[in-house]
This record gives structure tokens, C-alpha cells and sequence, in this order.
């Protein structure tokens, strides 16, 4: 991983801080390229090595951005971003996080109460103080109370889409070295969570303290928190990683166990006892004839330890999905034989929730059909937003628009290796209505994705029943992306995902997995309830660009943690299979 996430970041921060002082043009300049720069094919400070001028070849940043960047990345920060910073000394990334906290009212309770930080919130909210700010009643004051833990847990937690390219460079640094054997990433980011408390990795070497070294030199590497023969913690982009270097012979002994879940460790470890063996970081072991077992660490027979599945034999079991390893049933699947044959990234053969600047997009619909057929894709739908409320600006279409869409696609459809389909993305309404598009333009379409954009946030009510009534709605294929929720950002609106899913099984509507990694939604539960309902599910990117397509393993890898084969994905089916499915 680059400096891209960073830099964004802290243009991110820049814009926040331009917005509360009032400036309301510049922060949306600076929020697009933020966005720009984070889904930048190539690394910032490559670009910045180059001069300012290569940095303005990223879309959207012109030479006074380009300007910040280079002395962002080159000395830590830039002159105008420490002066909004003296301005209003706040932890605006922190205090933003709570829902209905934006840039503007993080301003108002600093000037009136000197609120600074989530502590700070928290006490001014629980001691009645905001309430008594002008413009702030007791509802918001509440509202404000209530969000204050789920801001704070997201804060501790980094988003997987972050996580799982740096996890991988690190994995790449470590085997330049010679004294390593192997490495691998271990903890929640192999189980493909969906935000990680840390980075951590494995290595196989005799020579640890050599290789924690070679982590801590390593030029990403912001502070070194400790170094040792067995475990070396560094900071990179502000997360931890953390480094366990043990000796070959045990390596798939200590992956199994680092890799967790701490409670998947707990059933296989009495799964073990229960058949007179042992399971830990050092290996597998026959204990039937040892006297105290807890004697020492490698006490017994050493039946495995080299490899994972090797360890996983030993007991037993097949080899389980690391996905699985959440204590939820897959320790007995594998033991009756009966585990999934989870979808795999190759089955997907199109992607079906594709933007382009005829809404919210930043490429037109040629540039995006034409990459879906460069990804390799068989098809690809373009359902790009209709009006509504919650989508951006007056970018959704009308109908009359998608009339016109209808032929702009027909004129690109018979010059490109894919097979186009358009569809559209409606808006769920409060009653679960699919809004402003007419009966007749969604009866021409080939798919619509019914997605809820407005009302979202989890107010503690139940949403199931406008989640059903719009799976159940006539010309509705896809619910999009079902509880709205964006990680670390906004909580999933609460819905029973049983009932969602037998509706959409009855209804033979698809439930979208959204492969942003903003969004992750469904996720693994809400999935296998799916799956085990019936229903059948879509692993879509919803890519406004082409480079989102290559955000596909996400979806992939979290509709496996919902033990999803694939027979329950609709675009793992071919183009038939996806009319027969549409029709
Ligand atoms: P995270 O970092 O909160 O996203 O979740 P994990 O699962 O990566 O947890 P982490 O980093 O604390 O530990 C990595 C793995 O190491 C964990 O999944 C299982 C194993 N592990 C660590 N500490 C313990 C422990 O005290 N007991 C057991 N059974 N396993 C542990
Ligand atoms: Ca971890
Ligand atoms: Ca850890
Ligand atoms: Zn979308």
C-alpha cells in the first residue's frame, strides 16, 4: 500500500476544516480529490518524487492541491492546513464520526463549550450543556449521546480495504529477506473481517530477531514499538502491525493460531481434548499417554505442526476456509463432511451495480463497459442512480434520462467484448416503494436494483418491513447494499435477516453483497442467512469508476464468510442463467 489512504485522509481533514469556517465551495474540491488520490492506481509519493506536476495528473487535483500534497508528503503537512488546525484545534476526524456531527456543528460546540474531542462530547452531552447551545434541542442533544459509542469503537477499528493492502506489502517486504522462510497474514485480516483492530503477520526464519529488525527498517515504517526474536510491533499509516516470527517446522502451527478467532480456537482446541490430543502455537499432539498434559507447551506426541492442514488432518478435520473460523457450526460441518464448497473470485463472471456520469460516476459509460470487458467480465450492468432523495445533488435520472441512457447504451453495446445489460438504481422509499421511476421505464429495463439512500441510521426501529415490501416489489431484482451502513461511518439500519431473507427467496429477489469496502452489505451472518433461506445473493461492486472493479475480492471473500457457494450467486451464473434469473 502506498501513501494514497493518507494523503486523502488529511485532504479529508482539510476539507472538514474549510467547511466549518464557513467556505462552501473549496471543501467539495477538496473531498473529490481526496477521493481521487485514494483510488489512485499509483503511489502518491512516487508521483510527488516526480514534482507537483505529476501529482496534478490525478483527476480533480489542480496545482494548489497538487502544491499541499507534495509539502504534505514531503515535511508532514502545509502551511494552511496548520493554520485551520490553530484555528479550531479539534479531533475533527473523531468528532465527525458521530452521526448527525458534521464540520459545522463540530464548530459550534467548540466556540460555545470548547469541545475538542469525544470525551469532551460526551460530557457536554451528558451534562445537558448542548441542549442549552443555540440550535441545539434536547433530541439532538441525545442523538448526539447516543452515537458517541459506535464513533468511538469505529475509531479503534481500520477498514479491511485499508488493512489487507498494507498487510500484503508487508508480507512482500519481509520475503526480500533472506533469512525468511515464509510469511503470511494471520488475525482477523486473513478471515477477511471487515475492519481490524491490527496488521498481523507470520513469518518462518531462525534468525527473528534479523527479521524484526529488517520490519522496523523498513521506510513505511512511522514508529517502532518494539522489536524481539519472536514478536516486533511497528506502526505503519497510523496501524499497528504485528510481526510473530517462529521457526519453519511450526510455522502452519502458529498460522492456525494467530489466525484465530480466538472462539474457533476454543471449539477445535476441546474438539482435540475430546479425542485425547492437544492443539497450540507449537503444533498438534497425541497426549493419550502423557500424565500432565499442561507440563509444558510441546508435551506429547507431535503429530503435526508444518502446515495448517496438517493440523487440521491431525485432529481430524479437513483443512477449514479461514473465512469459516468464527465459531459458528464449521468446526462440526467439518467434521460430518459437510462444510461449503465456498464461491471462489473466478466463478464471478459479471458485475451488476456499475455507476457512470450520467449520475454519481467519474467516467462515462464507454470508459466503464470497456474496462468491465478489459476486467475480463462476460457482462456488465449499468444502473446508474435514479432521482431521489440521498442521492448526490440532482445527479439521478428521470425518466426521460433513462429513455436517452437506453439508446447511449445501444450505441455502445455492439462494439465491445461484453455483453451490456442496463438497468437502473432506484430508491427505497419509507414504505419500501421504489420511488420516482415509472412502472412502464422499469418494465423496459433489464434489471433494477432497489437500494435504500435516505432514512437510514439505525434509530433503533425495525426496517424489515420496508426492506420486504421492496423485495417483494414487482420489477425489483436486486435489493442493494440492504442496511446502508458504511464502516466505521454509519451503524446498519437494524433489520430481522431471516425474514428478509425468506421474503427475497419467496419473491426470487437477489440480495446484493456490496463490495465496497465502505459498505461490505450484507455482510457474513446476514449472508448465511440468505444462503440458508434460499436465496440467492449478488456480489456487485458498485464501482463509480474503473479501478472499483478490482474491489470485487471484498464482496467475494465476504459472501464466503456466509458460507456462500456458488449456486447462491446470481452473477456466478452465465448470461442465460442471469436472463433466466432477470425474466
Ligand atoms: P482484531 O485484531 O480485533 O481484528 O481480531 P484478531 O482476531 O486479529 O485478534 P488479535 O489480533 O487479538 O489476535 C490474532 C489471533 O491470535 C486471534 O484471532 C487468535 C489468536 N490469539 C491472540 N490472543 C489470544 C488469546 O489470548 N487466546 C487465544 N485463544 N487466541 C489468541
Ligand atoms: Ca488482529
Ligand atoms: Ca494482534
Ligand atoms: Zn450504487
Amino acid at each position: 500500500m502506498s501513501r494514497n489512504a493518507e494523503v486523502a485522509a488529511v485532504l479529508d481533514e482539510y476539507a472538514d476544516l474549510l467547511e466549518a469556517m464557513g467556505d462552501d465551495y473549496r471543501p467539495s474540491v477538496y473531498r473529490r480529490a481526496a477521493d481521487n488520490v485514494r483510488d489512485h492506481p499509483e503511489a502518491i509519493e512516487d508521483l510527488v518524487d516526480e514534482g507537483a506536476d505529476a501529482v496534478e495528473r490525478i483527476d480533480g487535483v489542480g496545482e494548489g492541491i497538487a502544491d499541499h500534497v507534495v509539502d504534505y508528503v514531503e515535511t508532514g503537512s502545509f502551511a494552511e492546513l496548520e493554520d485551520a488546525r490553530d484555528e479550531l484545534p479539534v479531533e475533527m476526524d473523531a468528532l465527525t464520526r458521530v452521526e448527525g456531527v458534521g464540520p459545522k456543528t463540530v464548530k459550534k460546540l467548540y466556540d460555545a463549550l470548547g469541545v475538542t474531542t469525544l470525551d469532551d462530547l460526551e460530557d457536554a452531552a451528558e451534562s445537558g450543556e448542548i441542549s442549552g447551545v443555540s440550535g441545539f434541542g434536547a433530541k439532538t442533544e441525545a442523538n448526539i449521546r447516543e452515537g458517541i459509542p459506535f464513533a468511538r469503537q469505529a475509531g479503534e477499528r481500520a477498514l479491511l480495504g485499508e488493512t489487507r493492502p498494507l498487510a500484503d506489502d508487508v508480507v512482500d517486504h519481509l520475503e526480500t529477506h533472506d533469512a525468511v522462510e515464509r510469511a503470511a497474514i494471520a488475525g482477523s485480516i486473513r478471515r477477511w473481517r471487515e475492519t481490524n483492530g491490527d496488521v498481523d503477520v507470520l513469518a518462518a526464519s531462525d534468525a527473528g530477531q534479523r527479521v524484526g529488525d529488517h520490519l522496523a527498517d523498513w521506510e513505511r515504517v512511522g514508529d517502532v514499538i518494539e522489536t524481539g526474536e519472536t514478536k516486533t510491533s511497528v506502526r505503519v499509516d497510523g496501524l499497528r502491525v504485528d510481526l510473530r516470527v517462529v521457526v519453519d517446522a511450526e510455522f502452519g502451527a502458529a498460522l492456525q493460531y494467530f489466525t484465530g478467532s480466538k472462539a474457533h480456537n476454543v471449539t477445535l482446541r476441546n474438539h482435540a481434548i475430546a479425542q485425547g490430543k492437544k492443539v497450540n502455537e507449537y503444533g498438534a499432539f497425541d497426549i493419550a499417554d502423557v500424565d500432565d498434559p499442561d507440563a509444558g507447551q510441546r508435551v506429547g506426541d507431535l503429530l503435526a505442526a508444518e502446515t495448517e492442514a496438517g493440523v487440521y488432518d491431525a485432529l481430524g478435520l479437513p483443512w477449514i476456509p479461514p473465512e469459516l473460523r468464527e465459531d459458528r457450526g464449521e468446526i462440526d460441518a467439518a467434521r460430518e463432511g459437510a462444510l461449503p464448497d465456498l464461491v471462489a473470485e473466478d466463478d464471478l463472471r459479471g458485475d451488476l451495480h456499475v455507476h457512470t456520469d450520467w449520475s454519481d460516476g467519474g467516467h462515462s459509460l464507454r470508459e466503464m463497459i470497456e474496462a468491465a470487458a478489459e476486467f475480463g467480465h462476460d457482462y456488465v450492468c449499468i444502473t446508474d442512480h435514479a432521482e431521489g432523495p440521498g442521492v448526490f445533488g440532482d445527479s439521478g435520472l428521470s425518466d426521460a434520462d433513462l429513455r436517452e441512457q437506453m439508446d447511449a447504451v445501444d450505441d455502445v453495446r455492439d462494439d465491445v467484448a461484453v455483453e451490456v445489460l442496463h438497468g437502473v438504481e432506484a430508491n427505497v422509499d419509507a414504505d419500501g416503494d421504489v420511488g420516482s421511476v415509472s412502472d412502464d421505464v422499469l418494465a423496459d429495463l433489464d434489471l433494477v436494483i432497489a437500494s435504500p439512500h435516505s432514512g437510514l441510521g439505525d434509530d433503533g426501529g425495525d426496517r424489515t418491513a420496508r426492506l420486504v415490501a421492496a423485495v417483494e416489489h414487482p420489477r425489483v431484482d436486486v435489493l442493494g447494499h440492504p442496511s446502508g451502513r458504511l464502516l466505521t461511518e454509519r451503524p446498519a439500519m437494524a433489520f430481522d435477516a431471516a425474514a428478509l431473507a425468506a421474503a427475497a427467496a419467496d419473491a426470487g429477489t437477489a440480495l446484493e453483497v456490496n463490495a465496497n469496502y465502505h459498505r461490505l452489505d450484507l455482510w457474513g451472518t446476514a449472508v448465511r442467512a440468505a444462503v440458508d433461506a434460499g436465496a440467492t445473493i449478488a456480489v456487485d461492486t458498485d464501482a463509480h469508476s474503473p479501478a472499483e472493479y478490482a474491489q470485487r475480492p471484498y464482496g467475494v471473500h465476504t459472501a464466503r464468510r456466509g458460507w456462500a457457494e456458488a449456486g447462491d450467486v446470481l452473477n456466478a451464473r452465465d448470461a442465460d442463467g442471469l436472463r433466466a434469473f432477470l425474466d
